[in-house]
This record gives structure tokens, C-alpha cells and sequence, in this order.
């Protein structure tokens, strides 16, 4: 492992925004009348807006226009946006903070790869716009994970070759995505659970035994 720069996913590593997505979704399936919990909020992580939606729609009980879709990812995005303009810097916990800041000081490139079309609101919100060398999202993406574009963009970014970045993820389509990216995948949270992953991680400080 020559490991010379970390991409981090945001939502479920960075910031907890999963309970806002769940809150939205949650939101705009009542009001379609399908069932929605949080298992199937758990298949969302990493997954596109759009895609997710198809995820939610597999519980109705008719088919929706392309039209339709669009107008109910809208909603869903003004109900999360809702909740992301009430965040703040203490939205990102010490711990956080701290290992990011340990992990600049250890000569690593830092960047984000997150699947959200929103990473550069959340990013300011929590003011952590300036931290990152760079920033790969769901703006300069065409496939979304378990396809690597998200990751390969960032490491482009940083002008490092995939095998010298580690990625770090809780989600399974995240370091489905990072493997054949040909990172190091590194799991947390709801992936720590999933065999592929080259590192799991406690807690998020405990990069900084491998790092
Ligand atoms: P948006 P990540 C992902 O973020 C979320 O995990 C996923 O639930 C969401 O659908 C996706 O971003 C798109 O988000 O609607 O804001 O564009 O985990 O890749 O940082
Ligand atoms: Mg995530």
C-alpha cells in the first residue's frame, strides 16, 4: 500500500445527512402512499438521486412518467435541502475534524467523492469548503456508484493514480465502487459489515493507525 491520497464520501463518513435523506424520502413516500423504511433508506447510500427514487418506486403500485419522477425528486431535494440549510460547523464532530486535520498534517491529499449533487452546500455549511484539495460530486458525474467515475474524477483531481488512493465509505455500492476503482477500500458504519473491504475502521480516528 503506497497510499498517497484519501477520497471520503460525506454522507455516512463526513456528516450524518443519511437522517435528513430518510426524513425527505420518508416525506414524499407518504404522500405517494408507499411504504418506506429505514432498510430501505439503508439501499440509498451512495445511490443517485434518481436512482434512489427507482428504489422507492419499486413499493408503488403504478408506474410513473419520466415527468413524474423528476417532479417528485424535486420535492424531495427542497424537503432535504430544508434540513441542510439548518446545519452547522458542529454538524462535523471534533473527532472528525481532528483526524482530517492529523491526516493534512501526515502529507496526505485530501479529497471528497460523494454521490450528492449537494456536497458543495453541505460542504459550506459545516464550513469545510476550503479544507479538501479537491472536490469529485454528483455535478461531475455520469454513472453513479457502485460505478468508480466518482472516485477515478478525484484521484484525477489530486493527479494520483487509483492505486495510490484509499477510499473511505459506508456504503457497499461505495467500496463495491472504490474496488474496482482499484483503491484501497477502506469501510465504516453501515459497510463495515461487508467482506470486500480491504480496511474496517471502529471509529473514524482509527485511520490514523493505518494512515
Ligand atoms: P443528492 P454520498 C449520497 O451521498 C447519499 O448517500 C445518497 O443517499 C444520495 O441519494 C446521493 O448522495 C445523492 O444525493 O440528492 O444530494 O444529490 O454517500 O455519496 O456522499
Ligand atoms: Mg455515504
Amino acid at each position: 500500500m503506497n497510499t498517497k491520497g484519501i477520497i471520503f464520501d460525506l454522507d455516512g463518513v463526513i456528516v450524518f445527512t443519511d437522517k435528513f435523506h430518510y426524513l425527505a424520502w420518508k416525506a414524499v413516500s407518504d404522500e405517494l402512499g408507499i411504504y418506506f423504511d429505514e432498510k430501505i433508506n439503508n439501499r440509498l447510500r451512495g445511490v443517485s438521486r434518481m436512482d434512489s427514487l427507482e428504489i422507492i418506486l419499486e413499493g408503488g403500485k403504478r408506474e410513473y412518467s419520466e415527468n413524474e419522477k423528476i417532479e417528485i425528486a424535486e420535492k424531495k431535494n427542497e424537503i432535504y435541502k430544508g434540513y441542510l440549510s439548518k446545519m452547522t460547523p458542529s454538524d462535523v464532530s471534533d473527532e472528525v475534524r481532528k483526524t482530517l486535520t492529523e491526516l493534512k498534517k501526515r502529507g496526505y491529499l485530501l479529497a471528497i467523492g460523494s454521490s450528492s449533487k449537494n456536497t458543495k452546500y453541505i460542504l459550506e455549511r459545516v464550513a469545510l469548503s476550503d479544507f479538501f484539495d479537491a472536490v469529485s460530486d454528483g455535478t461531475n458525474i455520469k454513472k453513479s456508484k457502485p460505478d468508480p467515475e466518482v472516485f477515478l474524477k478525484a484521484a484525477e483531481f489530486i493527479k494520483l493514480s487509483p492505486c495510490e488512493c484509499a477510499v473511505i465509505e459506508d456504503a457497499f455500492a461505495g467500496i463495491d465502487a472504490a474496488k474496482s476503482g482499484g483503491m484501497t477500500a477502506v469501510a465504516i458504519g453501515d459497510a463495515a459489515s461487508y467482506e470486500k473491504a480491504d480496511i474496517v475502521l471502529g471509529t473514524f480516528s482509527d485511520l490514523l493507525k493505518h494512515f
